[in-house]
C-alpha cells in the first residue's frame, strides 16, 4: 500500500467515524444523564395511557395492554442534548408516530406533548411523522427505566432531547405553535442539533 493510501485510509477512517455525527458545540458521552425539572413521578402501567387529541377535540387513546399490542420498531439513533452531550447509536423500542397517528382525522401543523409530570413541549407534526419518532418502550432491551421516561417517552432523535417528552401520556395536535415548558423560558421551538438552534433566536 503507498503512503497516500494509507494516510486517506486514516482521514476517511476517521471521517466517517464518531466525530461527524457530533453536532457543532457538542460532545460525546458514553454515559446517559438523567435530566428533568423535577422528581420522577410513578406512572403504573395499568394506570397509563396515551392519547391523541385532535385540533377537533376527538380524543384516540390506547392503554398499556393496547400499546403493547401494536407493531414495534427497534430504533438505533443518535441523541443530542441542549446541554451538550450526545450519545451514538443508542437503542429503542417503540411505536411508530406514524402508526399511532395513522387513522386520526387532522390538519394541524404542530403538537403540543404533555407528560405525567406535568412537562410540556412543543414540536411540528411533520417532525413526528416520515419514520423520526417514536413512542419508546425500551431501552438497551429492557423497559425504560423511570428515570429516562418510563414507562414510555416521546423520542424524536432528530432534535435535541428535551422535545423527547419523558412520561408522556397525551398528544395536543394544535393548529398554531404553542410553546411548552422550556420554550416558554427562551429555548428554541424547533431544536435542530444541526443549526444549534438552541435558544430562541438561534
Ligand atoms: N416529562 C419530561 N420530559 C423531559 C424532561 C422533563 O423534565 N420532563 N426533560 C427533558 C430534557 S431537558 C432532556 S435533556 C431529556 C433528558 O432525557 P434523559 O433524562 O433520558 O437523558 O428529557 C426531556 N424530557
Ligand atoms: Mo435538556
Amino acid at each position: 500500500m503507498t503512503v497516500m493510501a494509507l494516510i486517506s485510509k486514516g482521514f476517511l477512517g476517521k471521517r466517517r467515524g464518531d466525530d461527524t455525527r457530533i453536532p457543532p458545540g457538542q460532545y460525546l458521552t458514553h454515559d446517559f444523564p438523567v435530566l428533568a425539572v423535577g422528581p420522577t413521578p410513578v406512572v403504573k402501567t395499568d394506570k397509563w395511557s396515551f392519547t391523541i387529541t385532535s385540533e377537533h377535540g376527538v380524543d384516540t387513546s390506547w392503554t398499556w395492554e393496547e400499546f403493547r399490542a401494536l407493531p414495534h420498531e427497534a430504533p438505533t439513533v443518535d441523541i443530542h442534548c441542549v446541554t451538550k452531550w450526545s450519545k451514538l447509536d443508542t437503542s429503542w423500542g417503540g411505536v411508530s408516530l406514524d402508526l399511532l397517528l395513522d387513522g386520526v382525522d387532522t390538519s394541524a401543523n404542530y403538537v403540543l406533548a404533555h407528560s405525567y409530570d406535568g412537562y410540556t413541549t412543543n414540536l411540528p407534526l411533520a417532525d413526528l411523522r416520515g419514520g423520526k419518532a417514536w413512542v419508546a418502550e425500551t431501552f438497551d432491551g429492557q423497559p425504560l427505566v423511570p428515570e429516562h421516561g418510563g414507562p414510555a417517552r416521546l423520542l424524536v432523535p432528530h432534535l435535541y432531547l428535551w422535545k423527547s417528552a419523558k412520561w408522556v401520556t397525551r398528544l395536543e395536535l394544535t393548529a398554531d405553535n404553542e410553546q411548552g415548558f422550556w420554550e416558554r423560558g427562551g429555548y428554541h421551538d424547533y431544536g435542530d442539533p444541526w443549526l444549534e438552534q438552541r435558544y430562541q433566536g438561534d
